[in-house]
């Protein structure tokens, strides 16, 4: 076991014993989501997890440890308004290890603390990638790096179109990257069930799961995505959101806004200016995206 993992004892059980466990990123919850939205989100993910019949593994750095598996007070903690709580991607983990304190991780450094711990399967809501402009400005999330070296399969929404979508798409096609819808050949683009076709479609949790296990036995580094859409009903107006998506790029051009903050402030942006709107459409596609990952857990864990 590494030294820096902290794995709650229900989840190494589960680990040990080849049960399906899911894990779970908390940028999303301290920088994702507004309180006390975060809380309670984070813990009905978790609960709806284990409806799906498997157990979730909520990820984050505390007290100079990778913790896989939060409690709920840990939840709270990472979630209270007032907390100081750091965003952790690859380049932070062993800055903040050292340095103490809360971590957030995001969807890269969530990836690499699962598979410290042994899980195959990760659900979020939206990934990383490639930001408008970055011809410009370079910034490309490290989420898709990570995608290419490190096997574990997140499961999201596709990403917000506060990234480019298509350049995206191409970059995870140059790393190697798998992209599989499911049940759709349109890539989501998180708040709308998107406009961007892919080529891979997959309907059914075990064939994922046998994808997984063939480029395990491929010895192929690295993950795969695996796009699910919002439900149609929750889906938001694609040109209510795109304004908004638009406004608040601006903004943070006006605001002198780079680097690791681009991504929260544009979310923070964006759920000022659409409201509960794009809050609910959150919570409906993660829920989505999380019950999809409970059921290729469970067909992974049959396989092995
Ligand atoms: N996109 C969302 N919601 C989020 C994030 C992205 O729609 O909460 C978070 C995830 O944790 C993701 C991170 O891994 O932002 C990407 O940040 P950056 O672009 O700085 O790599
Ligand atoms: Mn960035």
């Amino acid at each position: 076991m590494n030294p820096y993992l902290r794995v709650r004892p229900d989840i190494a059980d589960a680990l040990a014993h080849g049960r399906p466990v899911v894990a779970l990123e908390s940028t999303i919850i301290a920088h994702g989501m507004p309180y006390p939205a975060n809380v309670e989100t984070a813990l009905q993910l978790e609960a709806d997890v284990a409806d799906g019949g498997a157990l979730a593994a909520t990820i984050a750095i505390c007290d100079a440890s990778i913790c896989v598996g939060l409690t709920p007070e840990e939840i709270e903690r990472i979630a209270a308004p007032e907390a100081e709580v750091v965003k952790v991607s690859r380049r932070d983990m062993a800055f903040v290890l050292q340095t103490g304190g809360m971590g957030a991780t995001t969807v890269a450094a969530t990836m690499i603390a699962a598979n410290l711990a042994g899980i195959s399967v990760f659900a979020t809501g939206g990934i990383g990638g490639v930001h408008r402009g970055a011809a410009e400005t370079f910034d490309i999330s490290a989420d898709l790096e990570e995608l290419s070296s490190t096997p574990v399969t997140v499961v999201c929404a596709g990403v917000k179109s506060i990234l480019d979508i298509g350049l995206t798409l191409e970059y995870l096609e140059t790393r190697g990257v798998p992209v599989i819808g499911f049940g759709t050949n349109v890539f989501p683009a998180f708040y709308t069930r998107g406009g961007h076709a892919i080529e891979q479609r997959l309907d059914t949790p075990a064939a994922i799961a046998e994808v997984m296990a063939i480029r395990a036995r491929l010895g192929m580094a690295g993950g795969m995505v695996v796009a699910n859409p919002i439900a149609e009903e929750d889906a938001m107006d694609p040109d209510v959101i795109e304004a908004a998506i638009d406004q608040a790029i601006e903004q943070a051009a006006v605001d002198g806004i780079a680097g690791k903050e681009t991504t929260p402030y544009l979310l923070g942006r964006i759920a000022e200016l659409t409201g509960s709107a794009s809050l609910e459409a959150n919570i409906s596609l993660v829920r989505g995206n999380v019950r999809v990952a409970a059921r290729i857990a469970r067909a992974f864990s049959e396989l092995a």
